[in-house]
């Protein structure tokens, strides 16, 4: 249970998923119709499998659709890490890229929410823990080039970029907009549900023994939180309204989140209000560094 929705969320809270986990997933699948070819299933070539994955995945990845509130969830984490002194904190890999961090949060101080064109410069985080780096980041892209990029196999340059940031991915957060997955328009919400449950089906093909985490953030629950309660949870909201996901995602743990909280102005317009606290912004991502710690046997968080 979120203290801070009064919510429901899944159980096991602390359940990272086990090591193999993926594998028992895709075993159980049908077999695949053509397309992105799975790893073998004997041992020798699962084990190659699994150095190459070792070798490769090397960042945490975002993924959400257009408006799923990645810019402002990716400016409101940095926010709140890059003031951290100890644990878990995050530089910008640049001045630039700091500087558009603080533009996003000063706008959103002004009552404007961040431009949607940011998303085409916008940079990565480096997240720091111990002597661990990884770099967050985000994909933005449209629901169709998800689908052209893990349904149709396509290979243009847009869908090739996508999928290797994919396989290279050691921890997924896919940022869903529980509103926009209920009422957005049916072509969008095909492609994203659709796309995005290709997209995770892959990364837990291609993961061989290593379970990539995927923590499944339900973002904007200042106002979304309704219409997640009235499907009975968090889960059951997935299961309702992007079966695909739930079906087709493998194993996964779902967050709720409040990036900013927003509020209605005189003429009934929703603005930022970022004075005050983020809620769930940091534990999807925290939940994922943890289970890679354990994986690797690193460093705990
Ligand atoms: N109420 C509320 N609205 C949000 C929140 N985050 C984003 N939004 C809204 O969603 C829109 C899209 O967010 P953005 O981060 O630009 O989405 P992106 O396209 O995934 O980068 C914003 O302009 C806001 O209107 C949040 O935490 N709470
Ligand atoms: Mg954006």
């Amino acid at each position: 249970m979120s203290e801070e929705f009064n919510l429901q969320l899944d159980d096991d809270e602390e359940e990272c998923p086990p090591a193999g986990a993926a594998r028992g997933w895709r075993e159980g699948l049908p077999p695949r119709p053509g397309g992105i070819d799975p790893p073998g299933t004997n041992t020798a070539e699962l084990s190659a499998f699994a150095d190459e994955v070792t070798r490769t995945r090397d960042r945490i990845v975002i993924l959400g659709r257009r408006g799923a509130g990645k810019t402002v969830f990716l400016a409101r984490l940095y926010q709140e890490l890059w003031r951290r002194t100890e644990g878990l904190q995050a530089r910008a890999l640049d001045g630039n890229a700091h500087q558009r961090f603080m533009e996003c949060i000063e706008a959103m101080g002004n009552g404007r929410w961040p431009e949607a064109t940011l998303a085409q410069r916008w940079a990565d985080l480096e997240l720091r823990y111990g002597s661990r780096i990884w770099t967050l980041r985000v994909l933005d892209y449209p629901g169709e080039v998800f689908r052209r990029a893990f349904v149709e196999g396509a290979e243009d340059d847009a869908a090739d970029m996508l999928r290797s940031h994919v396989d290279a991915a050691a921890a997924v957060l896919v940022l869903i907009d529980p509103v926009a997955a209920r009422s957005g328009s049916l072509e969008a919400s095909v492609d994203a549900e659709f796309g995005m449950s290709a997209a995770l089906r892959r990364v837990h093909e291609r993961a061989g023994d290593h379970a990539v985490p995927v923590a499944v953030v339900l973002t904007k629950c200042d106002v979304a939180l309704p219409h997640i309660n009235e499907a009975g949870g968090a889960r059951q909201y997935l299961e309702s309204h992007l079966p695909g996901l739930v079906r087709d995602g493998g194993v996964f743990r779902v967050f709720a989140s409040s990036a900013v909280r927003a509020q209605a102005d005189a003429l009934g317009t929703l603005r930022p209000v970022p004075e005050k606290d983020a809620l769930g912004i940091v534990q999807p991502l925290q939940w994922c560094l943890k289970c890679l710690a354990r994986e690797s046997g690193g460093e705990a968080l």
